[in-house]
């Protein structure tokens, strides 16, 4: 039997085949009883894996890795895990109405095991019916970032395609990272700044006097990549190490918390009360500006707006002088502290890093208008080792770039030939909702409202179906028992996981995954492109586990657009050449050689050698700074903003033509603070991605008493009896959670520390309840920053804290639901 007939067939006959379908191009004979070493990727790093009996037993880092993460270590435990989904799932009450049924038993109700037909039968048949009746509005498509990776299967591509070729759906204008910062910077600054090419580290560790990292931890978020990291930036940071030590560089870090880069590259700490970060940076502007500590020359060349800033700053606009005293209050730094800062800052050369933790905030677009200003009037902006970062802490960036091809990837566009050929097709006909990233549970609660965004008036859509892939909801989203609440009004919850998350649970149709090692891909090392690697399938998918990329093909299928989602590339591996041959011809352009496909394939990868000198000394803004006429900015006035006449035309009761401190919802400083006197900020933590890796063994090197961790000062601590260990709860008006208790001094009175991203873990599935593992977004507040951006607020929430008194009862996140192997 031809390999493509046995697949028809497979498909048909479902379960038991499915698996050795598996025998594709592409795939790596699995001989039983031997052990081998394999290289392979993902977004922890590249890493060589042993396999015996078809399993991994064993990863360890590639030698090409600069820094490797521990998190490496994870990966066996993380595909052989007792939490995989391993067959198609439908919730009971839905399959047996074939269809939409009793949403409020979600999370309570049993699953059914079926087959892949049975599943995406029924998935295919809703979805569609759903768009025809109700059209692209009725479709979420939010699915994220961070889950799997590659240039063919990764799930965030190929589920959007499919739900494009549907005809549409509400798909999220920013996301969750850098919402804020990336609709007000292009008024600022005039490009997006959070995901442009930053400055060179050679530049800034030869030249700079002060290094700030304001609110970032980037010896933690370096450890993960977008692409596959290969944690060259490390090294940067060793040697911002050696200069800060030696007194070469002065480093700051400006953190309510000592955070790891900080104690890495022994920082001053600046540490001052969450969110309040706005109000330090005007104190400074207002120190600058009245002991002549400024740089005149520079905002008169290069800035606009200033003058009208000013009376701000002065007090002429409200009566209320923003000086140091006003911001020592608001952000609890000492006045001395501001002002040493302050002029150690303007008297020699300095680059502030702008963290993205400060916009996740209410009014997040503020600490990255005023970082600008302040880095403006510090005046080292376009010289080298000085001036304003927002995306070098990320993704690895900094180091020199390697001459080689970007290799491209599964598109969500499709080819016009398809178009022609197919003159009635949905996605002719309608387009894609969007809404800003985070708005949509807004959207479940409020159906038609409308909402403003950077100057226009948007309508939330009426969300009947969810399709999620690549990312959790129910860990990344804020205040999840409102979410449960909104989620009941959703009809039909598809999910594609490798996992039984929160999410999965929550759903009424679960596609089970086949995640890294379990499927054939193409990927690229960021952010140098040093490498091109190969991904085999170097192990079986767990269960009847299928990627992506196959779930999606398959629905397209269903709905006779089977050819447009592949492109007639019929497998994954088809794709993989087709993207190995495009980079070789774009290799070809630039006068590099790269080797057969074949040698690729055998070998694991393709490795560039050659620096891009041409990058070496790259510093953002040099060129404007060298002719501010002709490298004019993308702003109106080509220059700086310090005052945007295009937000003033707004007129936004919650962001003014110029930066501004305006009080966020919840905060130390206002009167919630009585009941609840703890500001809550949620990190990413250095244990894992977002929630990804919770569920491996790693969890037990760093859980207190089983619980996700928070840190407390010790004086917090004391005043509520507490001790190190003791299991506490945590609340405030919208949940609560318990949390494994860690005293210390890094933290700073009146601040609790907890990572995002700990596995949900409700005493009552589907309903409000105590969370009993710690997933902080219990406690987050889900509003969007404000009128401009609309992003998501997560590191704004008060809460109290106490020793919890109540029984504690079994974890429940990382075991399966209840499944029946028939109705
Ligand atoms: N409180 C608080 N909340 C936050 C943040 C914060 O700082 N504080 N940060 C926010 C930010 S910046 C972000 S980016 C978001 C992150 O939010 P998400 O991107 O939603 O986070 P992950 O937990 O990484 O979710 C990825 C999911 O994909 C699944 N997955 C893994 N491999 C595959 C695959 O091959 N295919 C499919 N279909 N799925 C796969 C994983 O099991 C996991 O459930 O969280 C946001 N939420
Ligand atoms: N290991 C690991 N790395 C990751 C991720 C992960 O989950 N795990 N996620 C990746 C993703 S998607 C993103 S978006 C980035 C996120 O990167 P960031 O947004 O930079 O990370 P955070 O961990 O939210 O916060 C960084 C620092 O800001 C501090 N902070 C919190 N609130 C405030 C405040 O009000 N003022 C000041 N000055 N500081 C504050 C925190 O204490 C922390 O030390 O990380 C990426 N890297
Ligand atoms: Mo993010």
């Amino acid at each position: 039997m031809k390999r493509r007939d046995f697949i028809k067939l497979s498909s048909v006959v479902g379960a038991s085949t499915t698996i050795q379908a598996s025998g594709l191009d592409g795939w790596i004979d699995l001989t039983n009883f031997d052990r081998k070493k394999v290289l392979s990727a993902n977004r922890f790093g590249m890493f060589y894996a042993t396999i015996q009996s078809g399993e991994v037993i064993e990863t360890k880092p590639f030698e090409g890795d600069y820094f490797p993460s521990p998190m490496i270590r994870a990966i066996a435990d993380r595909l052989q895990n007792t939490t995989r989904v391993e067959y198609p799932m439908v919730r009971k009450s839905y399959l047996k109405a074939k269809g939409p049924s009793n949403p409020h038993l979600r999370g309570k109700e049993e699953f059914v095991r079926v087959s892949w037909d049975v599943a995406l039968d029924l998935a295919a048949k809703q979805m569609r019916t759903t768009f025809d009746k109700y059209g692209p509005e009725s479709i979420y498509g939010e699915c994220y970032w961070w889950g799997g990776s590659g240039r063919v299967s990764w799930g965030r591509t190929v589920s959007r395609r499919m739900m494009k070729i549907l005809g549409g759906f509400v798909t999220e204008s920013g996301d969750y990272s850098t919402g804020a910062g990336l609709v007000i910077m292009p008024h600022v600054l005039g490009g997006s700044a959070v995901y442009d090419t930053p400055t060179k580290w050679k530049a800034i560790i030869e030249n700079a006097k002060n290094v700030v990292i304001w609110g970032q931890d980037p010896i933690v978020t370096n450890q993960i990549n977008w692409a596959i990291p290969l944690h060259r930036c490390f090294k940067d940071f060793e040697k911002l190490q050696q200069a800060s030590i030696s007194g070469k560089i002065k480093t700051f870090s400006v953190d309510p918390r000592v955070n790891d880069t900080a104690r890495f590259l022994n920082s001053k700490h600046i540490a001052l009360r969450p969110g309040t970060d706005v109000a330090l940076m005007i104190g400074m502007a207002h120190y600058l500006y009245t002991k002549k500590l400024y740089d005149a020359e520079f905002i008169k060349k290069y800035t606009v707006g200033f003058n009208k800033f000013k009376k701000y700053f002065l007090g002429e606009i409200d009566n209320e002088v923003k000086d140091i005293k006003w911001a020592s209050k608001i952000t609890g730094v000492k006045e001395e502290e501001i002002a040493q800062f302050a002029t150690t800052l303007a008297k020699e050369r300095t680059v502030i890093l702008c963290g993205r933790a400060l916009q996740r905030q209410d009014h997040g677009e503020q600490p990255h208008w005023m970082c600008t200003v302040l880095s403006a009037m510090l005046g080292y902006i376009g010289l080298p080792g000085g001036g304003i970062e927002f995306s070098l802490g990320y993704n690895s960036s900094g180091a020199t770039d390697k001459i080689a091809p970007t290799i491209a990837g599964i598109s969500q566009s499709i080819p016009e030939k398809y178009n022609q050929k197919y003159p009635n097709a949905p996605w002719l006909k309608n387009h894609d909702v969007i809404i800003p990233s985070s708005r949509s549970i807004e959207a479940l609660e409020n159906p038609g409202k409308i909402i403003e965004q950077n100057g226009k008036k948007i309508k939330l859509p009426h969300i009947r179906l969810m399709y999620n892939a690549s990312g959790s909801p129910l860990t990344r989203h804020q205040n999840v028992n409102n979410m449960l609440e909104q989620w009941k009004k959703v009809d039909t919850v598809i999910t594609a996981e490798p996992y039984w998350t929160s999410t999965a649970k929550m759903s009424d149709i679960v596609f089970p995954v086949a995640t890294e090692l379990e499927r054939v891909d193409i990927d690229q090392t960021g952010s140098t492109k040093e490498y091109i690697i190969a991904r085999k399938a170097h192990i079986k998918p767990a269960g009847e586990s299928q990627s992506d990329f196959w779930i999606c093909r398959e629905l397209c299928k269903r709905w006779g657009y089977e050819e447009v989602f592949t492109e007639e590339k019929n497998t994954e591996f088809e794709w993989v050449k087709y993207i190995y041959k495009n980079a070789v011809e774009k290799a070809n352009s630039l006068n590099i050689k790269m080797s057969s496909f074949e040698e690729f394939w055998e070998k694991g990868y393709v490795k560039f050698e050659e620096d891009d000198k041409s990058t070496e000394n790259y510093t953002r803004y040099e060129e404007f700074r060298n002719n501010p006429y002709k490298h004019r900015l993308g702003t109106p006035s080509g220059k700086i903003e310090i005052f945007s006449p295009v937000i003033e035309k707004f007129k936004y009761d919650d962001c003014k033509g110029y930066p501004s401190w305006i009080e966020p919802i919840e905060w130390l400083g206002n009167k919630k603070a009585e009941k609840y006197p703890i500001h809550i900020v949620s990190p990413h933590s250095k244990y894992r991605l977002h929630s990804q890796l919770n569920n491996t063994y790693i969890r037990g090197l760093y859980e207190i008493s089983g619980r996700e961790p928070l840190l407390l000062n010790p004086k917090e601590a004391q005043k509520r009896g507490l001790k190190q260990g003791d299991i506490i709860r945590v609340f405030n008006d919208r949940g609560e959670i318990l949390a494994g208790l860690h005293i210390t001094n890094d933290v700073i009175e009146g601040v609790a520390v907890m990572c995002e991203g700990a596995w949900y873990s409700p005493e009552v599935p589907g309903e409000k309840s105590l969370c009993q593992h710690g997933n902080v977004n219990v406690l987050s507040i889900d509003k969007g920053t404000s009128k401009i951006a609309q992003s998501n607020i997560a590191h704004t929430a008060l809460v109290e804290i106490e020793k919890y008194k109540g029984v504690i009862k079994p974890i429940n996140a990382f075991t399966k639901p209840k499944i029946l192997q028939s109705l």
